[in-house]
């Protein structure tokens, strides 16, 4: 659904047009096993997300190949708990550390324990930064991303239980009232110069539900009072004159909330901003 509507929305020729070369691998779907039960009786298509984990590992292996720049479509976010350790494994095996860029209204730090929804797109992050719960229900994490490697930008919608999940790691998180306060650019920033210092290796992990409703309404769950529409071009414009970002996930959209696909068009204008498309350039830019 997601990766067809941006398809629709012309993602392919915004690359090709800005130069670069674009191989779409499909989509893949994860086979689900034997069903799994939980303690937490409002965690379902946990054999799903099990299955998904696996396929997303071996399909970011084969992506991640040379000056590859992968772009994960979803789905929904539960396919970052496949995309980030398998990005994090290929940092390593360079000797870089993996750094992760979250813009979300949400932090989705529930463990399967503390999820009161049971909605598993709302834990890929306590998954990926090892927290507890999730031994024999998923794949075993090969080695956590440190959360103090993780900055999140956007959020707008935390849980009890995710509050002290963000204490206890010490994840960065500016969320909407801190960019409201000192804007978008300066944490960026001095995130960026971070990644750059350490030579890490980047990933961008985009959960359209980052931006207002009132600009991407098709998500499954909107959060008022989310990025602009400038705010979120100021983020990928920042990243691509970064050039630090290696890999993308592009997550939540609900094509069957898009009347006339104007989610998954903006989607498609943002994508480009963050490979290239500025109004100006270095050149014609007065400072
Ligand atoms: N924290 C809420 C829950 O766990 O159900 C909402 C999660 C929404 C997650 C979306 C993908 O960003
Ligand atoms: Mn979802
Ligand atoms: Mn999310
Ligand atoms: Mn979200």
């Amino acid at each position: 659904m997601g990766p067809d509507a941006l398809r629709t929305a012309g993602i392919v020729d915004a690359l090709s047009e800005l130069g670069h070369r674009v191989e779409d691998l499909g989509n893949f779907h994860a086979a689900a096993g034997e069903s799994k039960s939980h303690a937490n009786a409002t965690v379902h298509h946990l054999a799903s997300y099990a299955a998904l984990i696996a396929m997303l590992g071996d399909v970011c292996e084969v992506s991640l190949v040379g000056d590859h720049l992968p772009i994960f479509m979803g789905g929904d976010h539960s396919i970052a708990a496949g995309t980030l350790p398998a990005i994090a494994r290929r940092a390593r095996r360079e000797g870089r550390e993996p750094f992760v860029l979250w813009l979300d209204a949400h932090p989705d730090l529930h463990t399967l324990d503390s999820t009161k929804s049971g909605n598993l797109h709302g834990t890929p992050v306590a998954y990926v930064t090892g927290a507890p719960g999730f031994e024999g229900a998923v794949p075993a994490l090969d080695e956590p991303i440190r959360p103090d490697n993780i900055c999140m930008m956007g959020i707008r919608s935390v849980d009890p239980a995710e509050r002290l999940r963000i204490v206890e790691t010490g994840i960065m998180v500016h969320d909407m009232r801190a960019i409201d306060e000192f804007g978008i650019a300066a944490p960026l920033r001095s995130f960026l110069d971070r990644v750059r210092a350490a030579d890490g290796r980047l990933h961008v992990s985009f959960d359209v539900d980052f931006l207002d409703p009132e600009i991407a309404p098709a998500v499954g769950t909107t959060v008022p009072g989310g990025a602009t529409f400038r705010e979120a071009h100021l983020v990928m414009e920042m990243l691509h004159d970064s050039g630090l970002v290696s890999s993308l996930d592009i997550v939540e959209l609900n094509p069957f909330l898009d009347e006339r696909g104007r989610t998954a068009k903006l989607i498609v204008d943002l994508v480009a901003s963050l490979f290239g498309r500025q109004v100006l350039d270095r050149r014609t830019r007065s400072y």
